[in-house]
């Protein structure tokens, strides 16, 4: 399996995050694609190919335009304020203010374009955000031109960012990017199997009303995890892309037992949708030793979840979201791809 990853992601480090009411280092750090890269190589799984740059085009089908044109100008009006530390919003339009008036000043637009605090520049953020979707689409194109799986190894993740917001780690939605141009490039159906331990808000906003995107997300009960606010069980669409979303809400604790329960109906679902190619919004937060998460799955479960997918026998894109063991996180993300393989 041919592994796509660009070392311009290492630029996007150093940032913060607001966790319990203090402002910790970020638990999404440049760490977590070097332990997964160096794993991919120890493995011996294939090729490590450089992304090919791509026009944003791509990235303005999913998202929208002024959100798309907005992240480059983040840090350098962020310099230009003066402002000290990483860049993050603190105010943002809830209910009872005005959503529909953009303002000028960039911590206002930071807030204007997000739903948490989450997702934070640094100097290097953009082309990290910039590579990880370039890494994205080259992968994507790999399978197009007839390999049966690649590997995007995207950093920053995407699944939290929607049509014209950021959050949770996330900026440009790398997966629905490609499925959506796995679509533009002929495919009639594409289904994108979301298994990281946060639902993905982001890639479920963007699909919610289309029946040619089937979205399916395994992950913890909003009431108590991430995001909150969306990825309960009774969000399954509207018009004609009702019935074309499905979430698996579990409580924390969830072992493997239960969680390939939840993972094997998806599968049936996603047969008999019968896509022409599967994207798997690929987190591995699900681990036992999560530091941010309260799932129970083990090392030895990554391989087995790999193995389901093979079985679903379609061609298949893996894309990285999240997970925060540093120490395990290329073992277990890598354990997939060799499951999947090994099918
Ligand atoms: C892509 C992805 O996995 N994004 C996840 C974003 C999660 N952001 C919220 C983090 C909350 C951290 N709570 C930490 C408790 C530590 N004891
Ligand atoms: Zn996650």
């Amino acid at each position: 399996m041919k592994t796509v990853f660009s070392p311009l992601h290492a630029g996007h480090g150093g940032q913060m995050e607001l966790v319990a009411g203090e402002i910790v280092p970020g638990f999404e750090k440049p760490s977590r694609a070097e332990f997964i890269r160096a794993r991919v190589e120890s493995e011996k799984l294939g090729p490590i190919l450089a992304p090919k740059e791509h026009a944003l085009d791509a990235a303005k089908r999913v998202h929208r335009a002024d959100y798309i044109d907005f992240l480059p100008t983040v840090w350098p009006l962020w310099q230009e304020a003066g402002y000290p530390g990483s860049a993050m919003p603190f105010t943002w339009p809830t209910r009872g203010l005005r959503a529909d008036v953009r303002p000028t000043r960039i911590d206002a637009l930071m807030g204007y374009y997000s739903f948490d605090a989450g997702a934070t520049f640094v100097k290097g953020t953009w082309d990290a955000i910039k590579s990880s979707y370039d890494v994205g689409l080259t992968a994507a194109e790999i399978v197009k031109a007839g390999e049966r799986t690649a590997f995007a190894l995207c950093r920053p993740p995407g699944h939290h960012a929607g049509a014209a917001f950021m959050g949770g780690y996330c900026f440009i939605n790398n997966a629905a990017v490609v499925a959506q141009w796995y679509r533009d490039q002929g495919a009639a159906r594409v289904a994108i199997l979301d298994v990281d331990y946060h639902h993905g808000n982001g890639t479920q906003e963007i699909f919610y009303e289309r029946d040619d995107v089937l979205v399916l997300n395994l992950h913890g009960d909003p009431n108590t995890e991430y995001p909150f606010f969306l990825g309960h069980a009774d969000e399954r669409g509207v018009g004609r892309g009702e019935g074309f979303n499905h979430n698996y809400p579990m409580p924390a604790g969830t072992p493997w037992t239960k969680w390939s329960e939840a993972l094997e109906d998806a599968c049936n679902k996603l047969t008999a949708y019968g896509p022409d190619v599967v994207v798997v919004s690929l987190g591995v937060d699900t681990f036992e030793k999560d530091p941010i998460s309260q799932f129970k799955l083990k090392s030895e479960d990554y391989p087995r979840i790999g193995e389901r997918i093979a079985r679903l026998g379609l061609p298949t894109l893996f894309v990285m979201e999240g997970g925060y063991a540093v120490e395990e996180i290329g073992v277990n993300a890598v354990g997939v791809l060799t499951g999947f393989e090994g099918a």
